[in-house]
């Protein structure tokens, strides 16, 4: 066993996106690609050596070749003790879950998330920090600094160390513990949730499919929902984790989710569905006929918080992302509490979480969580669904309209164009920006602009600016069109439109979500130049 220093050059195009280094498998598997961000990450947190590090990923495509290279070269870079879940599998939630319990120095995860796997497929690696959550900007923009003046990294020539079962390895000084990637964060599920409540639901005969789509969810779905909660065998579907996602997008949407859609829009479907992504931080939440849109999911958690015992009494605050529908401000609104609006990505709710300014946060992109973890968390919010279901004794689509009812309704959709020419998107988001000061105040699709103006965002605690957070127009009603370039892409630009519009009229709130919207939608393409810019006649999806 030798201690190798390995000579390389910097790569430049190691600057984390959204949610960590995104790229295609075939760009990681350049010589040295994924070894010089490794040693970027060990370079720039210092804590790590002669600490604990907890590594894991989704079980894509590279993913184990991936966990034996991080394990020799955190034994090359001094780190003490390696916690590596069994066969190099663990959610993004569960590593947030597992770094805070066991008060690690951070955590590498292995994923692309909702991206597709396989050889021709992405792969990704994000650092999350001790408080558990994802690298705040500031270390994401020091890894990147370090990777391009990188001259070499440090790595041990060691055989492979056998992720199949649990146990303690080592490579020199350093520990390898492999252990159960689901344990820890069933545990907390069962100390936040009313199991028992839940329980009886199934006892009674409430039907349920959990689908996840051949990603990591499956293990931590069926310990919880069939072993732990005595849901009948056969609720989670697709449960193995596959290397290529069966093949598929593992991205829990209308658009990729169909054969769990279908279900559940059937007559006699079940009563309730959900799906999480490929790294387990996703969730997507159905009832019998029914989509329950991310942004609206976040208020009506929110709203009925008190049914879970986790939250009874001590709820704080909310966040949402920028993009996501304004509806859990309504809620936080009549309950008193106050409310952030945030650039996209989670990384931002971390200090607003840490310092307990809030208790639930949120995304439009299918990501719900609150202050157990930092991250967002998949199965969380299809227990929190279930908690609250099992306490209401009522069907999801009542529970929605009667929300809707209550607080009014925000239609909501996002529609993606993937794959657009880079240069074109940016000449797309320009010309957009340059219409803004002569936007406001003008009547344009039956409203009055009440402003128009490129995101930027002051962290309430730390006081951090993050500036050219997308670009918003907002009208006096309370509706807005938002455009922005997406963050975790791997091919061109990724151009995302984010329409929302209010309707507190519980008489006009049965209206199909594409046809309520169809003005906005309509003048967001005329001011955007879109299908004359980028070529596209339609969008790649719609959410
Ligand atoms: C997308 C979503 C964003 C989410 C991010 C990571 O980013 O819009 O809300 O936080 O993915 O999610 P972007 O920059 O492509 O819009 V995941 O499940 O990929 O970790
Ligand atoms: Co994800």
């Amino acid at each position: 066993m030798e201690l190798r220093t390995v000579a390389t050059t910097p790569f430049d195009d190691q600057r984390p996106g959204t949610s960590g280094l995104r790229k295609t498998v075939t760009h990681f598997r350049q010589e040295n690609y994924l070894e010089n961000f490794v040693q970027a990450v060990f370079d720039t947190v210092p804590e790590l050596k002669g600490g604990t590090l907890v590594l894991g990923g989704d079980g894509r495509f590279y993913n184990r070749e991936a966990c034996q290279t991080i394990l020799r070269m955190a034994a090359a870079n001094g780190i003490a003790r390696v916690m590596v879940g069994r066969d190099g599998l663990l959610s993004t939630p569960a590593a947030s879950v597992v770094i805070r319990k066991h008060q690690t120095q951070g955590g590498l995860i292995l994923s692309a998330s909702h991206n597709p796997g396989g050889p021709d497929g992405d792969f990704g690696i994000k650092f999350n920090t001790a408080n558990g959550g994802p690298a705040p900007e500031t270390l994401t923009e020091a890894i990147y600094a370090r990777s391009r003046e990188l001259s070499e990294y440090r790595i041990y020539d060691h055989p492979d160390i056998p992720l199949y079962e649990t146990g303690v390895f080592s490579i020199a000084d350093t520990h390898i513990i492999v252990f159960d990637p689901v344990s820890d964060y069933a545990e907390l599920m069962e100390e936040v949730f009313d199991f028992e409540a839940i329980r009886q639901l199934f006892l009674g005969g409430f039907r349920m499919r959990f689908d996840a789509m051949h990603a990591i969810t499956g293990p931590y779905a069926h310990d919880i929902l069939e072993r732990r909660l005595g849901a009948p065998e056969g609720t989670v579907i697709h449960g193995t984790p596959l290397p290529d996602f069966g093949g598929h997008h593992p991205d829990p949407n209308l658009a990729h989710a169909t054969e769990l859609v279908n279900e559940l829009f059937d007559d006699a479907g079940p009563d309730f569905g959900a799906a999480s992504d490929g790294d387990g931080d996703r969730n997507m939440i159905l009832g019998r006929q029914c989509f329950v849109t991310p942004s609206d999911s976040l208020a009506l958690i929110l709203a009925n918080a008190e049914l879970v015992p986790g939250y009874r009494g001590r709820v704080c605050g909310v966040a949402r992302s920028m993009p996501t529908s304004g509806a859990a401000d309504k809620v936080a609104k009549k309950l008193g509490l106050e409310a952030f609006e945030t650039p996209t990505g989670w990384k931002f709710f971390g200090n607003l979480l840490d310092a307990g300014r809030i208790t639930f946060c949120g995304e439009e992109s299918f990501g719900t969580s609150s202050d157990h973890i930092r991250e967002k968390d998949g199965l969380w919010a299809v227990l929190c669904w279930l908690n609250i279901l099992a306490v209401r004794q009522q069907s999801v689509i009542d529970i929605v309209r009667a929300h809707w009812a209550e607080y009014g309704r925000n239609y909501y959709t996002r529609h993606d164009y993937e794959g657009i020419d880079l240069v074109a998107a940016q000449g797309l988001m320009a010309h957009i920006e340059a219409q803004f000061p002569a936007l406001t105040g003008k009547e344009l699709a039956g409203g009055k602009v009440a402003y128009a103006d490129n995101f930027s965002y002051t962290d309430p605690v730390d006081g951090g600016v993050s500036k050219n957070q997308g670009l918003r127009i907002g009208f006096e009603d309370g509706s807005r069109i938002i455009y922005r370039l997406s963050g975790t892409g791997t091919v061109g630009a990724t151009l995302r439109l984010y329409i929302e519009r209010f309707e507190a009229d519980p008489a006009q709130q049965r209206q199909d979500t594409q046809q309520a919207l169809a003005p906005l939608i309509t003048l967001a393409l005329e001011l955007a130049e879109l299908p004359q810019r980028t070529g596209r006649e339609a969008p790649t999806v719609i959410t």
